[in-house]
């Protein structure tokens, strides 16, 4: 019988991550965090790991440690006159006009004050190795409220559930435009159940957008891990748990292309255990 002592004493931990963006306020990730077999012989061939994967060393899949694990916090500013930005006209559909006092405008190129650059979307691109990490049980939603996405751009992992919720009284059609997930495109009347959606490849970044109103667009970044971030208001991102280790941190943001290559800025960060990093990006005004 192989020796599992390691395995077997460490149970699978659970771990709260509140994610920084105040775009996703309340968005929690909850990670069921499945102990690896490192250590451990060869299992029974039919027996499968906690992550529902094949028991083999290949299928280890990483834990997140909060408690020495690295931070890594930033500002992310644009460097240049901030593009206008647009007023959208809902004009065209009865209900989106009336759900606004006054016509909502564009987040895409969203800048405040000193620059700060929002929604953009900060995270681990390299030096992980290739580890996996256990999606959390709990959903993202992408709420379709008075016309316009929320949030207008997100995280989520690999094999994480996504709803689609429609809060609206009108008609929404969510379609994705996916070059490594499979895409989707359904229509969402008024009082529909949410849609539910998983995506099952890396991808920086997915857009979506809705068929029916030309001006909604969101975008998804899907990763294998949780090491991950969208600026808020102030510009800001911070990504608590990152293992020791050297890194390439990207930045991305869709800027006035409005499309999913957008425009990004690598750097370099090398972090020991509890470190505290600041790795700040400055983006060329487009
Ligand atoms: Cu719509």
């Amino acid at each position: 019988m192989p020796d599992c002592a390691l395995a077997n004493l460490l149970k699978p931990l659970e771990a709260m991550i509140i994610h920084p963006s105040l775009r996703q306020l309340g968005y929690m990730l909850s990670l069921t965090l499945v102990v690896g077999l490192v250590g451990c012989g060869k299992k029974d061939s039919d027996e499968e790991d906690d992550s529902g994967g094949k028991s083999d060393a290949a299928a280890t899949v990483a834990t997140v440690d909060m408690t020495n694990g690295a931070t890594i916090v930033g500002t992310v500013k644009l460097d240049g006159a901030a593009p206008v930005a647009k007023v959208i006209n809902m004009g065209g559909d009865a209900y989106c006009g009336a759900a606004h006092k006054t016509s909502p405008v564009s987040d895409d190129h969203w800048v405040n004050n000193g620059g700060a650059l929002v929604n953009a979307f900060v995270y681990v691109k390299d030096g992980l190795g290739g580890k996996t990490y256990a999606a959390p049980a709990t959903a993202i939603t992408l709420a379709q409220k008075g016309c316009t996405y929320e949030p207008h751009v997100f995280g989520i992992m690999v094999g994480q559930t996504m709803k689609v919720e429609n809060d609206d009284q009108t008609l929404h059609n969510v379609h994705s435009v996916s070059a490594a997930n499979e895409s989707f495109n359904e229509g969402q009347p008024p009082g529909t159940p949410a849609k539910e959606h998983k995506m099952t490849k890396q991808e920086v970044m997915i857009p979506i957008k809705c068929d029916v109103h030309g001006w909604m667009n969101s975008y998804a970044g899907v990763l294998p891990h949780p090491f991950f971030a969208v600026t808020g208001a102030d510009g800001k991102y911070e990504i608590k748990g990152v293992p020791a280790g050297d890194y390439t941190i990207e930045c991305w943001h869709e800027s006035t292309k409005s499309d999913a290559a957008g425009v990004t800025q690598d750097q370099k960060v090398t972090v020991a255990a509890k470190d505290s990093k600041t790795v700040d990006f400055t983006l060329k005004a487009q």
